[in-house]
């Protein structure tokens, strides 16, 4: 072998080859994929069973050579900034199934496509998207950055100032308090995309609060900041000193580029493991001051119904919940057989520490195992091997984080909120499979 073979005639050859004498995959390979096509040797895939549907016309199909290997493909650098394959077309941001109709698509939702994605990280062009007034077209050398209230020295950044200071990246999940808006009656049509898209997790990069805060120099009486957004809802929430302290993040970039307009380019806050509403994006201004600021989004907005009709505020941080995203709503399980169930766990308050998986419908249940990294604040990956035997089944899964909190069921849930509560569903999420395999949102 010369490593070069112009015309692929040796490629050729050993089709010949392998069409006259399939070598036998292993007995798990075997069982695996019985009936359809048999891993041989060296990874080449030799058909052993009846040709698939229409296959005898298609010449792309092993022995043959792929039309797409006979001549040279497309250039470099078109296009130069890359875009998925043409056949990955229905993994797109959708809007939400099953929830409240957005009456304008100003102030709306987008969601991720938990169903089709693999790993932990969501790529920038999926991350779910919440809009209170439209995406602001920002100009980066034009946008400030605003520190005044109680410090000693008020300031103002531009980009360039800003990004001087030493940086962190860190991967952290967000998540909409909004997300999982499924109290009611389960609506067996959902995806995973429509019960819990409002997820997304990136590596994200930016200068610690904490630095910035303390050039301005906080005054010993400030214990809330003010965080506003430059987009047209003026978003504005009321940040704890303590978070502004620990490991919040003025955040310019997601996943080694700068931030997507759609996340808050050129900046935004990041407060790791809060719900989303309190990463402000678009930001442009800090204000500390004594308490509170008591806006729109933490007074009308973002507040729980607890059972004895309290209102409660400043629900911060997401509560440890989990959900599987492989088999779930609107997939098909092909035949009987071995499947990989695989889904994400995170945690608000640090890292996930287990995460349990029932195929019978919660009456039993077991450890799954937990893919490396599992970090805090952030999705972890879990996969669980399961037998299909064929028959309905029906799944769930159920996190517990490194605090000890346990993922709650719907109905323990409804005991610590009122019905009418809305944010923060971490409820326990189950997927219905069908005998003929079709897999449905079972609330
Ligand atoms: N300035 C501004 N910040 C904002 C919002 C907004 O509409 N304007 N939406 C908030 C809400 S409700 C959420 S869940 C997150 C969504 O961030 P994303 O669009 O990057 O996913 O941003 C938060 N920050
Ligand atoms: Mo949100």
């Amino acid at each position: 072998m010369t490593g070069q073979d112009p015309k692929g005639e040796g490629l050729a050859a050993s089709s010949r080859s392998l069409r006259q004498s399939p070598e036998p995959g292993s007995v798990t390979r075997r069982r695996l994929f019985a009936g359809s096509a048999l891993l041989a040797a060296g990874g080449a895939v030799a058909v052993i069973g009846p040709s698939p549907a229409g296959a005898e016309a298609d010449t792309n199909l092993p022995p043959d050579i792929p039309e797409w290997q006979i001549r040279p493909g497309r250039e470099v650098m078109s296009p130069p900034y890359g875009l998925p394959s043409r056949y990955e077309g229905e993994v797109v941001r959708r809007p939400r199934a099953g929830g409240a109709p957005s009456p304008t698509r100003l102030a709306a939702v987008s969601t991720t496509p938990l169903q089709n994605l693999v790993g932990i990280t969501t790529p920038n062009g999926l991350h779910y998207e919440r809009h209170h007034a439209g995406v602001p077209d920002i100009d980066p050398e034009q946008h400030r950055l605003m520190v005044h209230g109680l410090v000693e020295r008020p300031l103002i950044f531009t980009m360039a100032d800003l990004t001087r200071y030493p940086s962190v990246s860190r991967i952290y999940f967000l998540e909409c308090s909004g997300n999982s808006q499924t109290w009611g009656e389960p609506k067996s049509e959902l995806t995973a995309q429509d019960t819990h898209g409002l997820l997304s997790c990136c590596e994200w990069t930016g200068v610690p609060l904490a630095i910035v805060l303390d050039d301005a120099g906080v005054r010993p009486e400030a214990k809330w900041i003010l965080a506003e957004g430059a987009d047209a809802a003026a978003m504005t929430r009321s940040i704890p000193i303590e978070k502004a302290l620990d490991d919040a993040l003025l955040a310019y970039a997601q996943n080694g580029e700068r931030l997507r307009p759609e996340q808050g380019y050129p900046l935004r806050l990041f407060l790791p493991g809060y719900e989303g509403n309190a990463s402000v994006k678009w930001l442009r201004r800090l204000k500390l001051g004594t308490a509170p600021f008591e806006t729109r989004e933490e007074t009308s907005k973002y507040t729980m119904v607890m059972p004895d009709h309290t209102i409660r505020q400043f629900n911060f941080a997401m509560e440890a919940k989990s959900v599987i995203t492989f088999p779930s709503g609107g997939h098909r399980l092909s035949a009987p057989g071995f499947y990989e169930i695989s889904g994400l766990g995170w945690s608000g308050s640090g890292r996930i520490k287990r995460i349990e998986v029932s195929t019978d419908g919660g009456r039993s249940w077991q450890n799954a195992a937990l893919q490396e990294p599992i970090l805090p604040k952030c999705l972890t990956r879990f996969r669980f091997p399961w037998q299909w035997d064929g028959g309905p089944a029906t799944l769930a899964s159920r996190a517990t984080d490194e605090t000890g909190y346990v993922q709650p069921s719907h109905e323990a849930l409804l005991k610590e909120r009122d019905a009418r509560s809305y944010y923060h569903n971490n409820a326990v999420q189950s997927w219905h499979v069908a005998s003929g395999g079709a897999v449905t949102n079972a609330g």
